[in-house]
């Protein structure tokens, strides 16, 4: 085992984040919005059970737990469960649907398959089909067999000891080609994120005089931000999460005059913007507004600090890695400047290449690549893929472009990979395009990001018909909508009669996003 440097830690991410937990386990560490609270020692105790329970199955090590509910408590409790007794996280977005489902299960191969009751009917046959052993329903009204199973297990459980190479979790994240590619996470790769995140940002704990923060968690717990940078932010502090199971503008704002820190997707502050309830007063006890996943525009920074008096932090991170950039917390570290994703943090190293691999200037514009702690070791079975993604000094080639300027603050100014940012979710054009192209009467088709007011960035499909066929719009979107989730359903879909090629025949992607930015007028 190596020593991770956790102080004697286990190198297991749950144990770390249990040495934090307030030494009176009795207060209250969630709050729901819908008034139900719970301790401390209701987040240890039924991890625990849960933890028994799934240890009771007898699954080998390294197994993965595939989830697909609705965002509840419980569900953090079975993330914290699958910690503690060493098993792989998988989280599904909840929108996904059967053939979305089918291709991570069988990428996954999970021991075990958790999913709401309403969708057990679809799910489970996928799920056993493809070998998975044991199937459990968990529902975001604290029902479900997963429940019922561990109320009969012992709420004592020895963490499972984990080496700081032993994965944690594996979060599927699609890239320019084909399917999507699952982001091994190991413990070392989360807990060192977390640790100091905890420094960077200042949260504050029981043993500060103002005592712990109290942070507002309204974001799903199915990717990186709300499932590891909220949470593990909350619980590696001792501080208290206000949770909603789902972003409601008007809630969050009237419950900030009891929180001090809250974290979401560029979409969520425009949304809060548009709520008169949104005041200096309402956030006199704020401490810290945290902004990423997709670009902040510079007219919601500057609008939100008008409005408010905070200054939005804005930071930048991937599946991948974690978060890799912060605008600095305190202002000694420097000013939070806005379109700008900040600095590296602390034990990343971050470099911009040109496309020869040379090192940029200063403000050059090139390649962003990372190293660092946080950095996955990999895609689930796709070594060729991952050796790929790799530089052979051993940099993340991120995909995004971007500079460092003269104060060494990082920009984002766009991306090498052909992605669409919408709300915060990731829609990869190659998916939908093969989807419409897949259907009778289509020649060809492109998918393109433009302008969104709400969600920042939307697809538009444009679609080429086969010579003597005729195609509808509106038909292949309601087509699409049966296959895809729905955030990634094109809001738009033109029927053309060709494709811009350059002259080596490559849809010119750039000028049907130029064709097509006016269409949701800002
Ligand atoms: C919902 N819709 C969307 C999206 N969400 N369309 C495009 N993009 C979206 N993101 C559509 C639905 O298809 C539906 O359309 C209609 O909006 C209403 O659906 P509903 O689910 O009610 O929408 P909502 O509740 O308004 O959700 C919007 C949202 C949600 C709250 C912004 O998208 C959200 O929570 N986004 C956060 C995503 C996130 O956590 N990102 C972090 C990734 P129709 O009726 O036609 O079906 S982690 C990451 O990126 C890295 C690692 C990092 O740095 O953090
Ligand atoms: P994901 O696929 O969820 O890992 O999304 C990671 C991608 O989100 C990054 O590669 C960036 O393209 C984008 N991203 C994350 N944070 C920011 C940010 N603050 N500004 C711009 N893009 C961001």
């Amino acid at each position: 085992m190596t020593d991770s440097g956790n102080h004697g830690h286990s190198g297991n991410l749950y144990a770390a984040l249990r040495a934090n937990f307030p030494s009176d386990l009795s207060a209250v560490a969630v709050e729901t919005d819908h008034g139900l609270s719970y301790s401390w020692s209701d987040l240890d105790r039924a991890s625990a059970m849960i933890a028994n329970l799934l240890q009771a199955l007898g699954l080998e090590p390294g197994a993965r737990i595939a989830v697909q509910v609705e965002k509840s408590v419980e569900a953090m409790m079975l993330y914290l469960a699958t910690l503690r007794a060493g098993y792989v996280f998988l989280p599904l977005n909840t929108a996904y649907r059967g053939a979305e489902v089918e291709y991570f299960i069988r990428n996954a191969e999970p021991a075990v398959m958790v999913c709401s009751s309403a969708n057990a009917a679809w799910v489970a046959p996928i799920a056993t089909g493809a070998g998975t052993r044991h199937v459990f329903t968990l529902d975001d009204d604290r029902t479900g067999t997963l429940l019922e199973v561990a109320a009969q297990c012992s709420d004592r459980h020895v963490v499972a000891a984990m080496r700081d190479d032993d994965l944690a979790a594996i979060l599927y994240t699609s890239g320019t080609t084909g399917r999507s590619k699952g982001a091994m996470l190991t413990h070392r790769n989360l807990l060192s994120n977390a640790e100091v995140l905890k420094d960077y940002w200042g949260w504050r704990t029981p043993g500060d005089p103002e005592g712990p923060d109290v942070l507002i968690h309204a974001l799903p717990i199915f990717h990186v931000h709300g499932l590891f940078v909220a949470i593990h932010g909350a619980l590696i502090s001792g501080s208290k999460m206000i949770w909603l199971d789902r972003f409601d503008p008007k809630r969050v704002v009237e419950r900030l005059t009891e929180a001090t820190v809250f974290m979401g997707v560029p979409t969520l502050y425009v949304r809060m913007l548009a709520e008169e309830g949104l005041t200096r007063e309402a956030c006199r006890q704020m401490r810290l507004f945290i902004a990423g996943s997709a670009p902040l525009l510079i007219e919601t920074f500057d609008e939100w600090r008008e409005r408010t008096g905070h200054t939005i932090l804005e930071r930048y991170g991937m599946s991948e890695t974690a978060m890799l950039t912060s605008n600095p917390y305190s202002p000694v570290q420097g000013e939070r400047r806005g379109g700008t994703v900040g600095f590296p943090l602390p034990g990343v190293q971050l470099r911009v290449r040109g496309d020869d691999g040379r090192d940029c200037l200063t403000d050059e514009i090139g390649n962003i690549e990372v190293s660092g702690p946080n950095v996955f070791v990999g895609y689930w079975r796709m070594p060729e893929k991952t050796a790929e993604e790799f530089t052979a000094d051993g940099f993340f080639k991120t995909g995004d472009v971007g500079k460092v300027d003269g104060r060494g603050y990082v920009h984002i100014v766009g991306r090498s990979k052909d992605l669409i940012i919408s709300g915060g979710y990731n829609v990869y054009p190659v998916e939908i395009e093969d989807a419409i192209n897949q259907m009778p009467g289509v020649a060809e088709s492109a998918v393109v990001g433009v302008p969104h007011p709400d969600f920042g960035e939307v697809g538009v499909a444009v679609v080429v018909a086969k010579a003597g066929a005729t195609l509808d719009g509106d038909a292949i979107v309601s087509e699409l909508k049966t296959r895809l989730a729905n955030f990634k359903i094109p809001k738009r879909c033109f029927v053309v009669d060709a494709l811009p090629r350059n002259t080596m025949g490559k849809v010119q992607k750039a000028l049907l996003r130029e064709t097509h930015k006016g269409l949701f007028a800002y």
